[in-house]
């Protein structure tokens, strides 16, 4: 099968790795079709798929490939993606249609079979794709009953423009000079801010509220309770977080590690005696989410843990999922 596949915001960093995945992954790629808005259309871009011109974004143009990703603002998505996806597969890397009833928000490692239901999947944001992966095999096993995350987020959650504000944030800030921020609501550079998206009514952001909101779609638990604090931290592109579960089930950290171990998408790496953990050095550019310093939890004693889980933001927290969920479409 060799399929049509269009990007949509191909030149940000989400749109550059889902290039780089589907390539890895040997994706059927029959053709590539890069789309952009007239800012960018006409420019050339290197790819594993060797020099594309970027074409000038139309509604009729999408519509006419196989498999369209779509890695750019919520906006747009809720402007064209329904258009598309009359004639394409759509998948949505943004926040728009995914709390939508009719709109499968995928995670393949727990629900891809939803991906032959809808022409428009969406996506689900990078912190909760990374948790969902460590979450879903001790629920399973144990049942969750409450989730309580900490995240350490990386500057790639802003795209491009996140990262090259970090970088120069830290280049400024080593010679002496003032960091200025404007992706973020202050300087990132030597400094973590608890605040990603807009503040809500309930004191949560709205990053926030999307672990809750989307965990419980995905995991298809609307009561599951689940609360996140979310703050950004300097570093280029792996989300890390810090995990406390209460469980139904009696769990022991040894179980819990059996479980992870032959979960999909998940590496076991806890081996504390011997300095061994999730940290985003390692996790940076694979594709598993790293899981570890599992422990019994001292407020929920033998049913619960805690957990540090560390996932590429730009690959498990968005462009991997997506290619994934392509390819539980075309899956026989
Ligand atoms: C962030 N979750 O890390 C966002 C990106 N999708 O900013």
């Amino acid at each position: 099968e060799n399929l049509h596949v269009g990007v949509i915001g191909a030149t940000g960093a989400v749109g550059v790795e889902l290039i780089n995945v589907m390539f890895d992954r040997n994706f059927p790629v029959g053709e590539l079709t890069l789309f952009a808005s007239e800012r960018s259309a006409g420019k050339t871009m290197e790819t594993k798929y060797g020099t594309k011109t970027i074409a000038l974004f139309s509604v009729e143009e999408a519509k006419q490939c196989d498999i369209v990703f779509l890695a750019v603002s919520g906006d747009f998505a809720k402007e064209f993606a329904p258009q598309i996806a009359k004639g394409a597969l759509v998948i949505d890397n943004s926040s728009a249609f995914r709390m939508d009833d009719d709109v499968p928000l995928i995670v393949p490692e727990i629900n891809g079979a939803l991906a032959k239901t809808a022409k428009l999947i969406a996506n689900p944001n990078c912190t909760t794709a990374i948790a969902a992966v460590a979450l879903w095999p001790l629920h399973q096993a144990f049942g969750l009953k409450k989730v309580i995350v900490s995240t350490y987020q990386a500057a790639s959650g802003a795209g491009q423009p996140g990262m090259n504000e970090l970088r120069e944030g830290l280049a400024a800030g080593l010679e002496g000079k003032p960091v200025s921020a404007e992706v973020f609501a202050h300087p990132l550079a030597f400094n973590v801010i608890p605040h990603i998206d807009s503040f809500q009514e309930n004191g949560y952001t709205r990053e926030e509220m999307k672990v809750t909101w989307e965990t419980r779609k995905i995991f298809g638990e609307p009561n599951l309770a689940v609360s996140c604090t979310a703050v950004r931290i300097p570093i280029e592109r792996t989300h890390s977080e810090a995990i406390v579960i209460e469980t139904e089930k009696v769990v022991t950290p040894a179980a819990a590690r059996e479980a992870l171990a032959k979960a999909k998408g998940v590496k076991l790496v806890d081996d504390p005696a011997n300095n061994v953990y999730p940290m985003p050095i390692n996790a940076t550019k694979q594709y598993d989410v790293e899981v570890g310093r599992i422990r019994t939890n001292l407020i929920f004693g033998d049913h619960g843990l805690e957990l540090f889980v560390a996932g590429d933001q730009l690959l498990k927290g968005a462009a991997l999922n997506a290619v994934q969920i392509a390819e539980a479409y075309i899956a026989d």
